[in-house]
């Protein structure tokens, strides 16, 4: 784990009265977020649960200016926002698009692809919470394999596995990619405070539960994040020009404790559980090998 080497502000810029579900893990995160990225941020934010978190208009809690967009949109607006402030001759602001998986995996990932391939000037954030969680629990290509969703129903749960949105990412040879949770604030604030200083194309990807989605205790919602990086099925890492650390390096919780407390998987077989115990391995060792790389 990343020692702690600056200070973490004291302020949070993220308001009070947000709109969020109660249990909701992306208010945490915009907040971790922006305490990273400080006030000379803007916010693109195409739709999903963030459209709603954010407040009704005229009202809107993120505490920095933020702009709605089109879902399939939010990379593109992006680096249009910064062309133009780049015009007005202000190098200071950061542009961060704020996309949920839905609207990174799948229906914004043309412009996300474009935007990397342009090495744009700007950090899009996926905060991943597994589902299209707005529009009513519907399986995206992040969806984990074998998991409950209103469209992926227990009599046909999701087949596939998760698209590996990290790797696919880092195959446009961006200068940073990296993996982020709740569960792990200092990792998490550390990484906005190192992306924001990089110029080029960032990639952030955080894992959000969603306690109406995942069928958990909303009380248990940073548990169950850090569940997710202990059982090694969402590892901390950077990817930096191409090298990759780990930033924490032990795995030594069975995937079944991360299950167990999930309502999406409670359909589980003990012969699917050591399947994906398998696959996690399998990624993990993957994951560690690459470390070795130079
Ligand atoms: C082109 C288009 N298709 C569908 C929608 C409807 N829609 C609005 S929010 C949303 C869910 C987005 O899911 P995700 O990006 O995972 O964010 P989450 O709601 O989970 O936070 C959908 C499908 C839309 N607004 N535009
Ligand atoms: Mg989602």
């Amino acid at each position: 784990m990343n020692k702690r080497i600056f200070e973490i502000p004291e302020e949070d810029i993220l308001c009070k009265g947000h709109m969020a579900c109660i249990g909701c893990g992306v208010p945490l995160a915009m907040k971790f977020m922006l305490k990273g990225l400080g006030r000379k941020t803007i916010l693109v934010v195409p739709a999903s649960c963030n459209s709603v978190i954010d407040g009704t208009y005229p009202f809107s809690a993120s505490g920095v200016p933020l702009v709605h967009v089109p879902i399939a949109a939010a990379a593109a607006i992006a680096s249009g926002i910064r062309a133009g402030l780049d015009m007005i001759g202000d190098i200071e602001t950061t542009v961060a698009a704020w996309a949920g998986d839905g609207g990174t995996y799948d229906i914004g990932f043309q412009a996300l692809s474009g935007a990397s391939e342009r090495n744009e000037n700007i950090i899009y954030v996926c905060y991943d919470n597994e589902a299209y969680m707005n529009t009513g629990i519907h399986r995206s290509s992040a969806s984990p394999f074998l998991a409950w969703t209103t469209t992926t129903p227990l009599s046909s749960p999701k087949n596939v596995p998760k698209k590996n949105i990290d790797f696919i990412m880092a195959e446009h040879k961006i200068p940073y990619i990296a993996t982020a949770s709740i569960a792990f604030p200092d990792d998490f604030i550390k990484k906005f405070a190192t992306a924001k200083n990089i110029r080029g194309m960032r990639f952030i990807h955080i894992l959000i539960p969603c306690q109406a989605g995942w069928k958990t205790n909303p009380s248990k919602t940073v548990k169950i994040a850090r569940l997710a990086v202990q059982t090694g099925i969402f590892p901390l890492f950077e990817i930096k020009s191409g090298k990759i650390t780990l930033n924490y390096n032990e795995k030594d919780v069975p995937v079944e404790e991360y299950f167990k407390l999930q309502g999406r998987f409670s359909h589980l077989k003990k012969k699917d559980i050591i399947n994906i115990q398998r696959d996690v391995d399998r990624n993990w060792k993957r994951i560690i090998k690459l470390t070795k790389v130079v």
